[in-house]
């Protein structure tokens, strides 16, 4: 190992903030396009420091980031091992600005139809009207759609923040789809999630006549649910013979679709976390612990490099081999980079 190593100026934090790489397929290319801004960070950076740069990752609006970003700005320590982070604040900051002061001269119209991905995941709410959408997520995360007994209630896509455990999934509630009137946006933004969460409607009768609705107007609209990453979500499950309607929309649809009811928000959670087909991995600097708070998340199947290169990006070519803690595996083992890596295993890369 040469003395140059990052390990010996750098702690890896584990706030999943990978360098992003270019064309990347899931977490980093999201990573690319929320702007979040680097995966190795000086190891001095003080709660505050790192408490700004949550609240950043967080914020859905330019001004929020904005002021997350001076207070990370104001709040860092300023010598040489911060240097090429504040420049890359710098930088970010001042397209943030660009950004906002482009939005006041398009009139300060804020663009509803896109949302910019955020957390490990994005998510799309896709489903009939009054099928329960902005329900499910007041209930699973922060935000506070309108909910009401008339369709077409929603008309804006509504991000909100899921917490599972310690990993941050993004569902975006949205307007309906209705063959009589459905923005091609929509769709779109359905098209464009990593995933479907398909709500379906269990205290309606014509459940099952509303999702063949639902699906071949997605079809018709090249959004075809069979070809995505689709988990059922079952609402209104307290209503009156909604098991028997769960029941009768398994027997149709269980054959393609997973299906999870809300009957246990922290049970739901797992099962979409499940669904995922993901698995958490963390990153440590030899002699230190890791920080358990933030995983990087990664398809099932990821090797060690897969992880390397989301760390940095100058891992992929400099990686020589790793240690890993697991289950299952002896404390510290040395694997090589195409080592499989498994749920919640801890990773020490060497160059
Ligand atoms: N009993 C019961 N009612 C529910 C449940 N979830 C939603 N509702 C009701 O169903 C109606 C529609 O809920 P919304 O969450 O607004 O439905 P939506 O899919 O967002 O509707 P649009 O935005 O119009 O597409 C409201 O009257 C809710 O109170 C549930 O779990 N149980
Ligand atoms: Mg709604």
């Amino acid at each position: 190992m040469s003395h140059k190593t990052p390990f010996l100026d750098f702690a890896i934090i584990g706030t999943a903030v990978p360098w992003p790489r270019r064309g990347g397929q899931d977490g980093v290319a999201r990573a690319e396009r929320s702007g979040v801004i680097l995966g190795i960070m000086p190891a001095n950076l003080t709660p505050q420091y790192q408490e700004a740069e949550r609240r950043f990752k967080d914020a859905t609006t330019t001004e929020d980031k904005i002021a997350a970003l001076e207070e990370m700005m104001a709040v860092m320590p300023k010598h040489k091992g911060t240097e090429k982070l504040q420049a890359e604040l710098k930088k970010k900051m001042s397209g943030l600005r660009k950004e906002a002061e482009d939005h006041k001269k398009s009139g300060g119209h804020k663009d509803t139809h896109t949302v910019e991905k955020q957390g490990a995941r994005q998510l799309a709410l896709a489903g009939a009207p009054n099928a329960g959408k902005s329900h499910l997520l007041r209930t699973l995360t922060k935000a506070s759609p309108e909910v009401a007994d008339y369709p077409f209630t929603t008309r804006t896509a509504i991000p909100g923040m899921m917490v599972f455990e310690n990993v941050r999934l993004q569902l975006v509630d949205l307007p309906p789809i209705s063959p009589e009137h459905t923005e091609p946006w929509v769709v779109q933004l359905i098209r464009n999630a990593d995933a479907v969460l398909w709500v379906v409607d269990l205290s309606d009768d014509d459940v099952l006549d509303r999702m063949e609705e639902t699906r071949a107007f997605l079809k018709n609209a090249k959004a075809d649910l069979n070809a995505m990453n689709v988990l059922v979500a079952g609402t209104k499950t307290d209503t009156e013979g909604a098991s028997e309607r769960e029941a009768v929309v398994k027997e149709m649809y269980g054959a393609r679709f997973p299906i999870a009811t809300l009957s246990n928000v922290e049970a739901f959670k797992r099962l979409v976390y499940d669904f995922l087909n993901v698995v958490r991995v963390y990153t440590k600097s030899p002699g230190k612990k890791p920080d358990l708070n933030d995983p990087y998340v990664v398809p099932r199947g990821s090797t060690v490099l897969d992880v390397a290169e989301k760390v940095h990006r100058d891992f992929v070519k400099n990686l020589k081999y790793a240690r890993i803690w697991g289950e299952g595996k002896a404390d510290g083992i040395m694997v090589p980079r195409d080592f499989v890596i498994g749920e919640g295993d801890i990773l020490e890369l060497h160059e």
